[in-house]
């Protein structure tokens, strides 16, 4: 077997004589950032490719979610899932907001909307779920709940690149959707991210916020931040565009190849696809059951000792970090689903460049 490292993931670069013209321009102009035409152009060709009103680009997806939260307002307390990266929980703290855990569904593994009301107390404003693994959640269920309760909703959507419902694009879900374009992400800009807003004029209150609250030469309007994407992220970002739809339908064929071939193994769950029309197979999770032949921290390290660097996303449980695990929504007897799920769960390595005998590596170390 190869000792090359596998790991769960990896950015996907074009050949670097595709990135040179970009480069040249950016050189020509001088325009390095504070939304230069780079930035414009892919603004414009993401609402075209994902089918939204408006984006704002952000440099980062962290930076996104704390703005979104800024651009609505949002005070008090707001309910979300443990089960995410630690950005989501700590966009809200940030804030000076109180994160409310809810558990999650055993199925989508994200937020359920059967435990949502009993959380809203007369502090809740808004609700923050997360897409995860680019799994849509009951999109439905949670606006009934907000409009019920008149609570806003802010979709944590860092990994729902190109996914799609019957509706088209799930990122025009909810007040707001934050995306990732993290170099770890199915579409990347280096570093970077985005808020997808229904109208102009909350991208125009969010354009301000992310720079510094600066309307013109003499006028701040708010104590914004400086959440802006550089041109040479931009321009990395339209270059990647190009090959998309490529690299997501060879994620794909691994995904399929995975499915296949763990269909029907004892022991191990492959998560399935939550009703997405087009998924964009941004990770690979399964879950390791008790009957398998080893426990998951024992997987983990078989496989890392053959050089396979899955990951155990999402262990440990946000509301299990120490900033969150005195908050009475954090307990092990509050998130039952959470908690099991967060023990059993792998992400194997899933990415365009992983090759088919790297992939079955992966599949017969697994096999055994
Ligand atoms: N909300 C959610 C639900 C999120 O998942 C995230 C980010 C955010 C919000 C915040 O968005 P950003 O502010 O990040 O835009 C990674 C990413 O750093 C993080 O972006 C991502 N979620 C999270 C799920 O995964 P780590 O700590 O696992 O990253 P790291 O550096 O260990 O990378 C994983 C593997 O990827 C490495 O073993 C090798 C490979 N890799 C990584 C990088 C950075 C590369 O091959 N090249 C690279 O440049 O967090």
């Amino acid at each position: 077997m190869s000792k090359k490292n596998i790991y769960v993931t990896q950015p996907y670069l074009p050949d670097l004589n595709e990135f040179m013209p970009y480069l040249e321009s950016i050189w020509e102009n001088k325009i390095l950032t504070n939304g230069g035409p780079m930035h414009e152009s892919l603004e414009k060709e993401l609402c075209e490719y994902l089918g939204v009103n408006e984006i704002a680009l952000f440099n980062n997806g962290t930076i996104a979610l704390l703005t979104a939260l800024q651009a609505l307002r949002i005070t008090g307390e707001v309910i979300t899932t443990p089960y995410s990266f630690v950005a989501t929980a700590h966009s809200l703290l940030w804030n000076g907001i109180k994160p409310i855990f809810v558990d999650i569904d055993p199925v989508t593994l994200n937020i359920d909307p059967d435990k949502i009301e009993a959380a809203i107390t007369p502090q809740t404003t808004a609700i923050m779920p997360v897409h995860c693994y680019g799994n849509p959640c009951d999109i439905e269920r949670i606006q009934e709940i907000a409009d019920n309760y008149n609570l806003k909703v802010i979709y944590d959507a860092a990994h729902a690149f190109g996914v799609t419902d019957k509706g088209g694009s799930i990122l025009r879900h909810g007040d707001l959707s934050a995306i990732s374009f993290h170099a770890t992400k199915v579409f990347n800009t280096f570093e970077g991210g985005a808020i997808i807003c229904p109208d102009k004029k909350t991208k125009v209150r969010i354009n301000n916020l992310k720079n510094f609250g600066i309307v013109d030469e003499t006028t701040v309007v708010a104590p914004g931040i400086n959440g802006k994407m550089s041109e040479i992220n931009a321009a990395f970002g339209l270059l990647q565009l190009k090959h998309v739809d490529k690299t997501i339908q060879r994620r794909k064929e691994i995904d399929e190849n995975y499915r296949n071939v763990f269909a029907g193994l004892k022991g191990i769950t492959v998560v399935p696809q939550s009703g997405q029309v087009d998924a964009n197979y941004a990770y690979f999770p399964i879950l390791v059951e008790d009957e398998f032949r080893m426990n998951r921290e024992e997987l983990y390290d078989y496989l890392k000792k053959h050089n396979v660097y899955s990951r155990r996303y999402f262990y440990p449980l946000i509301s299990d970090f120490s900033m969150y695990k005195g908050m009475k929504s954090a307990s092990k007897e509050n998130l039952p689903v959470a908690n099991e799920i967060a023990r059993k769960v792998l992400c194997l390595p899933i990415y365009p460049n992983l090759t088919n005998e790297e992939q079955q590596k992966v599949i017969s170390l697994i096999l055994g």
